[in-house]
């Protein structure tokens, strides 16, 4: 065979051993499929006796090449390959490392022998990207494991160990030692053995081993918590022809569905912010040669909700942490905070004790601030006050040691005000975290007009070092993700006051598929919070009273949210049910008079509309003012810190998904409509609009 570049194929003794070589990953491109294809069909004539599949990198085949979906279809096909796998004559062993994902561990799953070292994990994350395992995956893993199991690992996504694929029939050994000589020697056991060809196809499934009304169970269960999601129905449906149909009538079945998923909009979302994640963390015009500053030690000032969550991520990543209080009472009380977080994630299995006493061991709280005078970030996590802020920056640039990274997590000040307060601007930078902060995934870093490159470079690195997804923002009030909150929650409160009610709007949002609407989020988090920051605001950043004389009315009454037992809403104290209340009406009709406005229904459309192109506009400004990078990285903010359906993909997918000019057209009726400046279209999506582009083309 003419070895390709992606897979080379050469007997070992009575072994023919294929190995693929497809950076980073391994994904399964053409070359791949082409590669293997040939490497099995010239074994089936040379003097192997067994053939062995095994990758090269860090990794077994991770999955179908996601590169390739949506273009035209590049023989030889997946399944074509898995076929000439499948009724090879001669034993086909795959040899497991890394993460064996979707195809990949569809491919493993026809040879007819698995083996792995103890390391591996595999998996079928495809419902992750709004698809199914569209190769066998569905039908050979509930064949090997039993519908329930199989239904489980697919339906989740989640990769599992090799000793649970073990246990599971997924794989028939766990090999020790290099993982090339071991399968070599296991491969030549095989066939010392005079092991059979087994093919998964040939098992049948018992119906009478499946609980009854199992499967309707699952839809059931799938349609309430993943309300309208093609994939999971198609899921079941596919365990159902496997139950029901003889194999190859089964593959037809998961073929017709998996076409089905790939040509949906949810999948086209989901692959769409595949890839934005990834992309997010890629810095434009960043010169590659750049080398971050590394982080071995970090300060937090202010043991709050806030520094406490945020010190959490750097332990749990194995990172000493030293956490500044005003006095000792503060100190301990902030131990104690990181000490109940760290309690509950034990109690939800997510964490063992012994994991838990050394990220404790590794958090240390005093109040000397020079005891940060080697430390290599320090990030500043007090309440939404400049002046205290900007008194800490300059205490720090006074004990820092050079060259230390300075990072605010303030999540709307001036970054180029704060950084003013030291003498090194440029070693100052913005790290926004999200409530609960060892919890969301999302780092919004804000760079200042003086900010270094490599200390942009750091802030990136070492979020994903704490396992959080960056996103870069220039500075604005806001940036990114609170400067588009601003313009969702202004059109929130403009459709109360102007004859909405509360489980209309939080109605709407939730059948569009935030997990909770907008009136109900404010209540979660308590009224009060925003009504005293208002309090600080001057009147032109408060925007138009209809924005938040309700609110602040709930307020004045003592209606905080759920914490007062009622907000926007009712909520029952054991169940914390929301229930609506006349009574909110009432304050709405009040405000409504005051401002001499006439309250009269909005269409669910509308009030749809209204909330998520105020977001898409917004975004587009961003785009336009180069606080963002990417229209993709506006998705990933929204995404990832705000609830915005993935399977919608974020607003500027859903902007797409919906069509530039119509978002155009509904966008300028706002602006004739209710004539206020958030509702003049942006010019960028004007432009895209006019030109037939997409925002996706725009970056
Ligand atoms: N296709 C193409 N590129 C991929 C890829 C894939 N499957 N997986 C990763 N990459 C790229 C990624 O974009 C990034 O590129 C680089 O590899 C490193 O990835 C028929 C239809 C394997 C756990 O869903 O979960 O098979 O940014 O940063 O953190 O039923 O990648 O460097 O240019 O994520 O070490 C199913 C998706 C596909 C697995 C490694 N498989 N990948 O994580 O690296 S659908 C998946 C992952 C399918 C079949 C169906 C992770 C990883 P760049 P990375 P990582």
């Amino acid at each position: 065979m003419e070895n390709s570049l992606a897979v080379d194929y050469q007997l070992q003794e009575n072994i023919g051993v294929i190995r693929v070589n497809n950076p980073p990953v391994n994904a399964m491109s053409q070359a791949v499929r082409m590669g293997i294809k040939q490497a099995v069909v010239e074994a089936q004539s040379d003097n192997c006796q067994a053939i062995l599949l095994l990758c090269e990198g860090r990794t077994f085949i991770a999955g179908a090449d996601i590169k390739e979906f949506g273009k035209p279809a590049l023989d030889p096909s997946l399944s074509d390959l898995l076929a000439t796998i499948e009724q090879s004559r001669k034993l086909i062993i795959a040899a497991i490392h890394g993460t064996a994902l979707g195809g990949g561990f569809e491919l493993a799953l026809t040879c007819h022998y698995r083996c792995a070292i103890s390391s591996a994990k595999v998996g079928l994350p495809e419902v992750k990207l709004g698809l199914l395992p569209g190769a066998g995956g569905t039908q050979r893993a509930s064949r090997l494991a039993g519908v329930e199991a199989a239904l489980d690992l697919i339906s989740n996504g989640n990769p599992i160990s090799a000793s649970k694929a073990l246990t599971l029939n997924l794989i028939d050994t766990i090999l020790e030692g290099d993982l090339a000589e071991a399968s070599i020697a296991y491969a030549q056991k095989l066939v010392a053995d005079f092991a059979p060809i087994k093919r998964v196809s040939d098992i049948n499934i018992e119906k009478d081993s499946i609980p009854t009304g199992f499967l309707d169970d699952a839809r059931a269960r799938f349609e309430k918590r993943f309300r309208g999601q093609l994939a999971l129905q198609n899921i079941v449906s596919c365990m159902e022809a496997a139950i029901e149909l003889p194999f190859d009538e089964g593959l037809r079945k998961e073929r017709q569905l998996f076409v089905e998923c790939m040509q949906s909009d949810a999948s086209a979302a989901m692959r769409h912010l595949f890839f934005a994640e990834r992309s997010a963390a890629k810095v434009k015009a960043l010169d590659r040669s750049i080398c971050a500053r590394e982080i071995h030690t970090v300060g937090i000032i202010g043991g709050g909700t806030m520094g406490g969550g945020i010190a959490m991520n750097f332990a749990n990543a194995g990172i000493p942490v030293i956490l500044i209080e005003v006095d000792d009472c503060g100190v301990n009380r902030a131990l104690k905070i990181v000490e109940r977080n760290y309690g509950i994630t034990v109690s939800k299995g997510k964490l063992s004790e012994e994991q838990k006493d050394h990220c404790l061991s590794l958090i240390s709280g005093t109040t000397k601030y020079e005891e940060l005078g080697d430390v290599d970030l320090v990030i500043e996590a007090v309440y939404e006050n400049l002046d205290l802020k900007k008194k800490i920056f300059g205490r720090l640039d006074e004990v820092c040691r050079p060259g230390t990274i300075l990072a605010t997590n303030t999540s709307y000040q001036d970054i180029d005000l704060i950084a003013s307060a030291t003498g090194r601007p440029e070693d100052v930078i913005g790290m926004h975290f999200f409530s609960p902060a060892n919890v969301m995934k999302l780092l919004e870093v804000v760079r200042g007009s003086k900010t270094a490159d490599d200390v942009i470079s750091s802030a990136m690195g070492v979020a994903k070092i704490i396992k959080k997804i960056p996103v870069l923002s220039g500075n604005c009030y806001g940036f990114i993700g609170n400067r588009m909150l601003r313009s969702y929650v202004s059109e929130t409160q403009s459709c109360l006051i102007e004859g909405a009610a509360p489980e209309q709007i939080d109605g709407v949002m939730e059948n569009f598929g935030m997990a909770m609407g907008p009136l109900a989020v404010g209540d979660l988090a308590g009224l009060d919070i925003g009504y005293t920051a208002r309090k600080a605001l001057s009147q032109e950043k408060k925007g138009a009273p209809k924005t938040y004389c309700i609110a602040d009315a709930l307020v004045e009454m003592g209606r905080l949210g759920q914490k007062s037992g009622s907000g926007y809403y009712l909520y029952d104290p054991e169940t914390r049910g929301r229930m609506n209340d006349p009574e909110v009406l009432t304050v709405m009709q009040q405000q409504a008079e005051k401002l001499g406005i006439i309250r009269k229904p909005i269409s669910d459309e509308d009030v749809l509309n209204r909330l998520v192109f105020s977001l898409i506009n917004e975004g587009a400004k961003l785009l336009e003012e180069g606080i963002a990078q990417r229209s993709s990285d506006i998705d990933v903010v929204y995404v990832f810190g705000y609830g915005f359906p993935k399977f919608r993909g974020g607003p500027m997918q859903y902007a797409d998904t919906v069509g530039l000019k119509k978002v155009c057209h509904i966008i300028d009726e706002f602006y004739n409509q209710y004539e206020t400046p958030n509702w003049e279209c942006a010019r960028l999506l004007k432009s895209l609009a006019t030109k037939e582009l997409n925002f996706s083309a725009y970056t």
